[in-house]
């Protein structure tokens, strides 16, 4: 079986590691995010992309979601020592070589999609991952501050401010010019399944889906596209895709973020039991819709949930 899933970072990752278990024999592609790229101290960032690499790989902090286990901090320190910021963004040793590797790599000319399969052969992560584009996408927010409205980079609303601000516009500025990475439309149709992970449906999964052909394609598929919600009870398993969901309109719900992905997209959407009244709702819709467990505790929890989404698929075949 073929399964293309498109991931965010930790909670697209958490649960690629339950689908690998639930079905080992399935040949997975991963459709990353790029949009929270960030260039920091001349390095390029991939925050989505290396959260999938490490945490299918073996190489991720369990308890942070994001970098690398056993990390330390002393280039981190060094460049603070020297007054070179931002302080605010914990690069950490083990993760930098990474991002020299990437940004070598990239300077001598590889696409972002081929550097991610020369990482991609150290850490084995059992899955074929793409980055949505080989061009640069990055999303911006936009937020009223001091009356002034101001732009700033995904990660600065996320990890600096925390989202404490409200976010008024999120933008992926570059994906309407981008394009697929090579493999990507290819993976889309000659799949027998699409996954929505419980990433975030704005930042994670809706960049993804604005880049130009990615949405037509997984439409154009003929084959079962589900989704698993990333809220539970009216509020996110974790982070603050509230926020985000704010920006677009979009109330934090599971029936609501359905709704916003749409009966044209998704065939099928799983919900958390807390969640129970939703499913007349989305089923209203026209997305089928089933209330299971859905938080991803441990791995056999995981896979459950994985084992429930293709069994979702099946019925809507
Ligand atoms: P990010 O890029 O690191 O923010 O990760 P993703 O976009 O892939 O996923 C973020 C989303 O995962 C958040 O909106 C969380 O609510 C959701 N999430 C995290 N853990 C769980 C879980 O155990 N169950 C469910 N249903 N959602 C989860
Ligand atoms: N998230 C944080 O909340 N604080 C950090 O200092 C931080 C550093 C970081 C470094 C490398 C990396 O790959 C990810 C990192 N993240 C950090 C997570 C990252 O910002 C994610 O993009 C967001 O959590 C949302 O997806
Ligand atoms: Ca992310």
């Amino acid at each position: 079986m073929r399964i293309v899933v498109l991931a965010g970072g930790i909670g697209g990752a958490r649960f690629l590691r339950g689908l690998k278990q639930a079905a080992p024999d399935a040949d997975i592609t991963v459709v990353g995010n790029t949009g929270d790229d960030i260039h920091l101290f001349g390095l390029k960032v991939c925050p989505d992309l290396d959260t999938v690499m490490y945490t299918l790989g073996g190489g991720i902090n369990e308890e942070q979601g994001w970098g690398r286990t056993d990390e330390s901090f002393h280039v981190k320190e060094e460049l603070a020592a020297y007054g070179v910021g931002p302080e605010w963004f914990g690069l950490g040793d083990r993760d930098f070589a990474t991002h020299i590797v990437r940004t070598q790599m990239l300077g001598a000319g590889y696409p972002l999609s081929a550097v991610t399969e020369a990482l991609c052969a150290r850490w084995q992560p059992g899955v074929r991952l793409i980055p949505m584009s080989d061009d640069r996408v990055e999303t911006h927010v936009a937020i009223e501050s001091d009356g002034e409205r101001k732009v700033i980079h995904f990660q600065e609303y996320w990890v600096k401010l925390r989202a404490s601000v409200a976010a008024t516009a999120v933008v992926p500025v570059g994906a309407d010019q981008a394009k697929p990475a090579p493999g990507v439309l290819e993976a889309i149709a000659a799949a027998d399944v699409i996954l929505f992970p419980p990433s975030n449906p704005v930042v994670s999964v809706g960049t993804i889906l604005a880049v130009p052909g990615i949405r037509e394609a997984i439409a154009e598929a003929g084959v079962p596209v589900v989704g698993l919600s990333p809220i539970v009870g009216d509020a996110p398993v974790r982070g603050m895709a509230d926020k985000v969901l704010a920006a677009v309109g979009v109330e934090s719900t599971a029936a609501a973020v359905a709704e916003h992905y749409g009966s044209g997209l998704l065939d099928g959407w799983l919900v958390d039991t807390a969640d129970e009244t939703a499913v007349a709702r989305v089923e209203a819709a026209g997305i089928r819709c089933r209330a299971v467990p859905l938080m991803m505790t441990d791995l056999d929890a995981t896979a459950a949930m994985a084992r429930e989404a293709l069994t979702l698929a099946e019925e809507v075949r």
